[in-house]
């Protein structure tokens, strides 16, 4: 199974609608002025977020979405209909390039964020606007102008604080479930998850962040094997990634040095190995199958792999909540330093000086709000 989060897709604005030529024809009146109407504007295409949407996949699918065009204009003055506009619903995360300039045209963060991609051709004037005091009979009109079409390239990264790592069992998705009210599947075989989850750690006297979890890796992911390294694209704006081993010891398992190294090597062959100096916390999982010594065999072993070692059973919940707690130190402390760090900035005056923040070109920075329109204001 291939997951999809990039798309190509076309998108095509409707034309605006002709101007009309038209004379007033009625009994009695034998040369009527002009009166023909105005076109309609063709309708935009728009981008919008959908908090329930995961993937990309529709776009496997349908690929090609049109605006209507706009009606022509007629005679007796009437305007022509404007075209209906065309929505096309993503999941949150969404980011838009034109799949042929690579500009970037947008992020869809939130849900219910409306951003157009592709606008409607405005409409054509009709005769009657063409009169003035030395033309009385015109029969100039203008034709609508055509609608933008552009392909676009959707690439969908989940928006998380906390990235999971592990080989596949290691209990990735048991701790997601511990620790938020995500229900991802949960079992004893390899693979048990196929797309990425994403839950929420809420707390009630302050704010939450987000985990997400991601199919387990094996040996060789990052040259297409298992299920490859698609994921991990999620990790690459995570404050923090926590990366879980089963520390069991059961018949079976691989000792916790030899899962250690395999997603060590599969992170430094993934892009430019840029995962790697991210902050990696090394989890020692399932030791609720551990006596007292066992555990301290195995934590012993851990701090010689990892600075930040923690162990917990994401089965019976022992260490979650602190480890969840620490978490929320960590992000806080991060959240707190960005601020710092653009406080600077800004006192030091070019705008430019953003650059040593390293935060400071994150697509889930806030710079996007430019390309928000607020929805009271779009189509209906
Ligand atoms: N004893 C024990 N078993 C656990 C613990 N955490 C997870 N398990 C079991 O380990 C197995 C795998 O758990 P998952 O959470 O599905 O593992 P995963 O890392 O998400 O696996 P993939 O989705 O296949 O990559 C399940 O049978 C869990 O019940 C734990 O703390 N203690
Ligand atoms: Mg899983």
């Amino acid at each position: 199974m291939k997951f999809v989060d990039e798309a190509i897709i076309t998108v095509q604005a409707g034309n605006g609608g002709s101007g009309a030529v038209s004379f007033r024809r009625e009994k009695y009146i034998p040369r009527g002025g002009p009166d023909g109407g105005d076109g309609g504007d063709g309708g935009s295409v728009w981008v919008e977020g959908v908090a329930g949407l995961g993937t990309l996949s529709q776009f496997r699918v349908q690929r090609r979405f049109a605006a209507k065009n706009g009606q022509p204009g007629s005679g007796r003055n009437k305007t022509g209909g404007k075209g209906d506009e065309c929505t096309i619903e993503v999941p949150c995360g969404t980011i838009i390039h034109d799949a042929d300039s690579e500009e970037l045209i947008g992020q869809v963060l939130h849900h219910g964020q409306r951003i157009k991609v592709a606008q409607g051709g405005f409409h054509g004037i009709g005769n009657a606007r063409y009169k003035s005091s030395t033309n009385r009979a015109p029969r100039q009109f203008s034709p609508g102008s055509p609608g933008d079409t552009r392909r676009l390239h959707l690439e969908l990264k989940l928006l998380a604080d906390v990235g999971l790592l592990g080989l596949p069992n290691a209990g990735k998705s048991t701790f997601l479930a511990a620790a938020s009210s995500a229900k991802p599947k949960i079992a004893n075989y390899p693979f048990t998850t196929l797309n990425p989850q994403l839950g929420i750690v809420d707390f009630a006297d302050r704010n939450g962040y987000s985990i997400v979890d991601i199919p387990g890796l094996i040996e060789g992911a990052a040259d297409g094997a298992g299920l490859g390294t698609q994921f991990l694209r999620h990790l690459g704006r995570t404050r923090v990634l926590l990366h879980l081993v089963d520390a069991s010891g059961m018949p079976g398992v691989p000792s916790i040095e030899e899962q250690f190294a395999v997603i060590d090597g599969e992170l430094h062959n993934y892009g430019d190995g840029f995962l790697v100096g991210r902050p990696r916390w090394l989890v020692c999982n399932k030791i609720d199958v551990l006596d007292e010594e066992e555990r301290a065999e195995v934590m012993a072993r851990a701090e010689t792999l990892a600075d930040d070692v923690y162990a917990i059973s994401a089965a019976t919940r022992e260490g979650v909540d602190e480890l969840l707690e620490l978490i929320s130190r960590w992000i806080a402390a991060i959240k707190a330093d960005e601020e710092d760090l653009r406080v600077a900035a800004e006192r030091e005056a070019p705008p430019s000086a953003d650059a040593e923040n390293p935060w400071a070109e994150s697509p889930w920075s806030a710079a996007s709000d430019a390309n928000e329109e607020p929805k009271e204001n779009g189509p209906s």
